[in-house]
């Protein structure tokens, strides 16, 4: 089976995509595709224009759960849903969660507004930022440290594709100059850091280090 993930590798869902390939051991290549400046290529494979997109063999495959379920059924070794039903389901849900109502303000209006609009050239609504940092995200995230409780993970005794699409988001957030609140979410930061600690994370934030060092050498130049 010949994969190609497209897609940009500060992107938070790509990298979720590109964690559960490196804990299966499965070969992929990265085509590293910009979903704004290549948006005409992109959306030849994606009608939304989103990233990532995986192609199996030149069938594209887009939405990071979606192709990450997919890699959990074809390489089902080591497994990141849990198999019984309603801890399968679960696991979804705190995925659906993260990726859509967490992704949002850990990533797109604090990352998004202070890191890609200004490489887009466009303006930081810092307002827009503050209020997802101090008033939308904390009552989020209140919800899922009580759900988290004094467990080491959302669902089962190991980590899941709930813990993966959280942790990813939290990347996002440092990037963005902004670390979950210790004193408010002890349980969160712990479970961001042992998720990172964990699962294969460790080489893909070395690779993306370099690109964020130039990243930030851009936007310092005047
Ligand atoms: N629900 C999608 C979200 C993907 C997504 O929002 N990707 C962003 C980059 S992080 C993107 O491609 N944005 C381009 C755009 O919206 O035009 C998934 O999980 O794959």
């Amino acid at each position: 089976m010949e994969l190609v993930l497209h897609g940009a590798p500060l992107s938070p869902y790509v990298r979720k995509v590109r964690v559960t390939l490196a804990l299966k051991h499965v070969a992929c290549t990265l085509d590293p595709i910009d979903p704004w400046r290549q948006a005409v290529r992109l959306r030849e494979l994606n009608p939304i224009g989103r990233i990532p997109v995986l192609e199996v063999d030149g069938r594209p495959l887009c939405e990071s759960s979606v192709i990450c379920h997919y890699l959990d059924e074809v390489y089902p070794e080591p497994p990141l849903l849990p198999a019984e039903p309603w801890a399968r389901a679960r696991a979804r849900w705190f995925e659906r969660y993260a990726d859509t109502e967490l992704g949002p303000l850990l990533t797109f209006a604090v990352f998004g507004q202070r890191v890609i609009r200004p490489l887009l050239g466009q303006p930081v609504d810092e307002a827009q930022v503050r209020a997802a940092i101090d008033e939308r995200l904390p009552p989020l995230l209140d919800w899922l440290e009580a759900e988290l409780g004094d467990r080491d993970w959302l669902v089962g005794a190991g980590p899941t594709l709930a813990d993966l699409a959280f942790a990813t988001h939290t990347v996002n957030y440092g990037y963005g100059g902004e670390a979950l609140d210790p004193t408010r979410h002890p349980r969160l930061c712990a479970l961001a850091a042992r998720t990172l600690a964990t699962l294969p994370f460790a080489a893909l934030l070395a690779e993306e280090a370099a690109v964020m060092d130039k990243v930030r050498a851009r936007l310092a130049r005047p």
